[in-house]
């Protein structure tokens, strides 16, 4: 089901005519009214006049999640405080998080390409949703629940957690389409076998998954497991929350909503631009947005665009579901964290070394499992094994109110944890996505 034909399947022309006045319009409002763009477009010697093609935009200022934390919290926001009707965060930082504001046209483009997203995997009027996603300053359960209710679907408010009560809601009230990330599908489909629930018989027919990297083969498990199809959707709370991309029936690359979010492939350590079919950094322009819209932000994702013409019928941009990251970021649980976050965390605590190994599992249950090894000072392993203990839950609770993420800590005898002459390893990722 194509959502808004009339926009999905415009004519390429035409879509870049509306494209390159927005961006105008875009350089403009960022000019004026948020200083540090001013700044960035000043130092660049560039100024919203000079953009007479969509081409130029190779010519404006990148924008980084560094730009974002130090512009924490309002820095970026480009209306008055009275139109901003609602806010989200990035999740699990230390720092400051990133912030994104919307007005209620803001909100009205959520709505609108995450009606996209989920009529791209099928949904309709008569679909019933389950969605798994946070509810809260994480963008995944919001986004999904506008979408859905916009193309009047019944919706079920979950949010993440309480397996058992998620596949009693599941049968009891005929779900039949799934929002979740992947590895708590898979997760769930655990739990369902072992409860002797069969899924395949269930309604449920088809689901959207994404908030952290999965496969093809991770989709395959889960359309076995579930009998039903499993599309991917992509999106950041920089750009608007999910709904950037998602998958059409094909399931052959992600449809990017570029009348809405401009993108860009570069490559990350020169910042040309690349053509489509060739591999780099992802960057995207939200065209349309007032709350807090963003210039070329560099999302440090990696993929490609794909410039054909889709079996859907759609005419928008694709992108090949991603290949990675450029930087360290990990997601674990749907939350995303940087090694850099627990080392700034341990260095706070008394009794530890700031040397440390994350260790990442996806064990039987489906679900992330980390282990965080942490060198203790030396006065402080001659202690009784009481203090050791406290010392280990005391960790514990520090990571998981810092960084919203649960881990078992194991404290480890001063150098034990190899030195390494260049950068150090600090990740060791065992997960077979
Ligand atoms: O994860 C928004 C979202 C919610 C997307 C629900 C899809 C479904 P953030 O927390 O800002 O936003 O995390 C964004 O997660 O830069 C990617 O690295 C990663 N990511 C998001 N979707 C996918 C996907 C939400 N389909 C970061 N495949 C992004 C792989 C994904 N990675």
């Amino acid at each position: 089901m194509i959502f808004n034909p009339e926009h999905e399947c415009m004519d390429r022309k035409a879509r870049e005519k509306l494209q390159l006045a927005a961006l105008k319009n875009l350089a403009q409002t960022l000019y004026s009214r948020v200083p540090f763009y001013r700044g960035k477009f000043d130092a660049a010697g560039i100024h919203p006049e000079d953009i007479h093609s969509l081409a130029d935009i190779g010519k404006l200022p990148f924008t980084t999640k560094d730009d974002m934390r130090e512009n924490y919290p309002h820095g970026l926001r480009a209306c008055p405080r009275d139109r901003i009707v609602e806010v989200h965060m990035s999740s699990g930082t230390t720092g400051k998080p990133v912030v994104d504001e919307y007005t209620m046209k803001d909100i009205d483009i959520w709505r609108q390409a995450m009606s996209r997203t989920l009529a791209g995997a099928g949904c309709t009027r008569d679909d019933i949703v389950q969605n798994c996603y946070g509810y809260g300053l994480f963008t995944g359960g919001s986004g999904v629940h506008y979408g859905a209710l916009n193309i009047g679907a019944e919706v079920l408010p979950m949010s993440s957690g309480n397996t058992d009560r998620q596949l009693m809601i599941m049968r009891d009230f005929d779900t039949t389409m799934l929002a979740c990330t992947p590895s708590y599908a898979l997760y769930m489909a655990e739990e369902a076998k072992e409860a002797g629930i069969d899924l395949r018989a269930l309604p449920l027919n088809k689901g959207c998954f994404g908030a952290e990297p999965w496969s093809e083969n991770m989709r395959r498990e889960i359309e076995e497991r579930f009998g039903m199809k499993a599309y991917d959707i992509y999106g950041l709370v920089e750009i608007i929350g999910p709904g950037v991309a998602f998958e059409c029936e094909a399931q052959d690359g992600l449809h990017i909503n570029e009348d809405m979010f401009y993108p860009e492939i570069i490559d990350p350590a020169s910042g040309q631009v690349l053509p489509a079919g060739v591999k780099g950094e992802l960057v995207f322009t939200t065209l349309t947005r007032e709350g807090t819209p963003v210039l070329r932000y560099r999302t440090r994702d990696i993929t490609f665009l794909i410039d054909e013409p889709c079996s859907c019928g759609r005419t928008t941009m694709r992108m090949h579901r991603l290949f990675g990251r450029t930087d360290d970021m990990l997601i674990i649980r749907g939350v995303n964290i940087f090694p850099s976050q627990i080392e700034q965390a341990l260095i706070e605590i008394e009794g530890t070394e700031p040397q440390y190994l994350i260790v990442i599992n996806r064990g039987a249950s489906h679900l992330d499992e980390v282990e965080l090894q942490v060198e203790v000072k030396k006065d402080f392993f001659t202690d009784e094994t009481r203090g050791l203990e406290n010392l280990r839950s005391r960790i514990e609770n520090i990571m998981r109110s810092k960084l919203q993420i649960s881990l078992k800590v194991k404290l480890v005898e001063p150098k034990t944890i190899e030195r390494s002459i260049g950068k150090a390893k600090r990740v060791v990722d065992n997960r077979k996505i």
